[in-house]
């Protein structure tokens, strides 16, 4: 048997799990959780890290005895170190507004094949007032791994999302770091790879964006599968080979992030439960009744994706806003629904038309799989059979990278998405 200790930080929450590889099966246990959130400071949005580390340490000593340690996170986000080492200010988080302005530069997508997103790293560090005194950017989980290790590296999933790496050849673009300090980015790590020690154990790149790593747990019987990562954001899309560069592919903002083994991430990002997130922040109140009433309301739909659903603040008032009208709490929750159910179609089918790539089932995966009712909306929006969970693919994920690294899981993505099959419990919704 072989135990592995999964630190996934997520936007609203963080866990550590415990995962456990025997007899072809692999199991999570969650050990540590604790909220997250953005920090108001000084006018502008930062992320907790030496609080969240914190966290991570208390989870670590809850998982007890472990073959290896993994760290993934939400992407974009970095912290600065000075050349002593020392963290300089507090990491921003991306829904700051000091990016809103940025307009991308021609010619960006045939090299990165990232979709314009205005806090892409890359667009950050434009912003950066702390750059000039900076030697070293480590993205979140790097950051964590090095305050546990004292090693410093960039892990390549994580790192497709800077905007920095030419998509083409899996390294750091010189055209596009071109105008970054020397010695800025660290070396390139893979999924798999070595990233020091902690007390003695191990800690392995795994797939370090949480997407990254949400996508290997995606338990799949076939690739001509689509996938939703429903959490704060809906990431949904298909996995290639190649990536997708075309005019029309950029046109239509999707996104060609690196994945575990090479694969391309090829997706949209959709706003998704933040939406919800934000409605129930506002006004103090849990999901489970107002999602029951939904099931019977009628909704609006609108644009998710609006930019101004971004920022934290007065969710449901800007839902009503663009409505047009006001309406009450359910009517909220449904418009909601029904708006995500409608993105993740058009999401579903421009994947296809841009890539390719058939498509016969939709694999939802996440938090997001526990709601039915957005589940049901779905399979009913896309017209295709929705398989629901694992709701922890992203720690399932981390945990199957590492068991590969340390030898208790063996083989390709399709060999380890059996793990998945075998021992998670799915729900299957068709199309109504
Ligand atoms: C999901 C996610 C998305 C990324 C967004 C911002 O948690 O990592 O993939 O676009 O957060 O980092």
């Amino acid at each position: 048997m072989t135990a592995v200790a999964a630190v996934d930080l997520g936007a609203s929450s963080g866990r550590v799990v415990r995962g456990v590889v025997t007899d072809g099966r692999v199991h999570v246990e969650e050990v540590h959780r604790f909220a997250n959130g953005p920090v108001h400071r000084r006018g502008s949005l930062h992320w907790d890290l030496p609080g969240l580390y914190r966290e991570v340490l208390a989870g670590l000593r809850l998982a007890g005895e472990v073959d290896s340690i993994g760290i993934d996170s939400w992407a974009v986000d970095y912290g600065l170190l000075d050349a002593s080492g020392e963290l300089l200010g507090d990491p921003f988080c991306y829904r700051d507004s000091r990016t809103d302005a940025i307009k991308p530069a021609d010619g960006l997508y045939e090299v990165n094949g990232l979709q314009f997103q205005p806090f892409n790293t890359m667009f950050q560090l434009m912003a950066e007032p702390l750059l000039p005194q900076a030697s070293q950017l480590l993205l979140i989980p790097d950051l964590l791994s090095y305050w546990l290790t004292g090693e410093r590296g960039a892990e390549y999933t994580n790192a497709t999302t800077t905007g920095l790496i030419d998509v083409r050849t899996g390294q750091w673009s010189p055209e596009l770091t071109r105008d970054l300090p020397p010695g800025l980015l660290p070396a390139l790590r893979r999924p798999g790879d070595p990233a020091g020690t902690y007390d003695g154990v191990p800690v392995i790149a795994v797939g370090s964006h949480d997407t990254a790593s949400a996508v290997v747990a995606v338990p799949a019987e076939t690739d001509r599968f689509a996938y939703i990562s429903c959490g704060t954001w809906s990431l949904v899309g298909v996995e290639l080979s190649e990536p997708v560069l075309t005019a029309e592919s950029r046109a239509a903002n999707f996104t060609n992030e690196g994945g575990v083994d090479g694969t391309i991430r090829y997706l949209r990002n959709v706003m998704g439960l933040w939406l919800l997130q934000e409605c129930l922040r506002v006004w103090d109140t849990e999901l489970a009744p107002l999602l029951h009433e939904a099931a019977t309301a009628t909704g609006s739909v609108f644009d998710p994706n609006d930019p101004v659903f971004l920022p934290p603040g007065d969710m449901p008032g800007r839902i009503e806003r663009w409505c047009g009208k006001s309406m009450s709490r359910a009517e909220i929750v449904r418009s909601v629904l029904d708006s995500l159910a409608l993105a993740h179609r058009d999401a579903i089918a421009d994947a296809q038309r841009l890539s390719g790539k058939e498509v016969e089932i939709v694999h939802v995966v996440g938090g997001g799989s526990h709601n039915e009712l957005l589940c049901q909306l779905t399979a009913d929006a896309c017209g295709l059979p929705v398989v629901a969970g694992p709701a922890e693919a992203t720690a399932l994920g981390n945990v199957l990278v590492q068991a590969r690294a340390v030898g208790a899981a063996h083989g390709t993505l399709a060999d380890l998405r059996k793990l998945v099959r075998r021992s998670q419990a799915l729900r299957r919704y068709l199309p109504r």
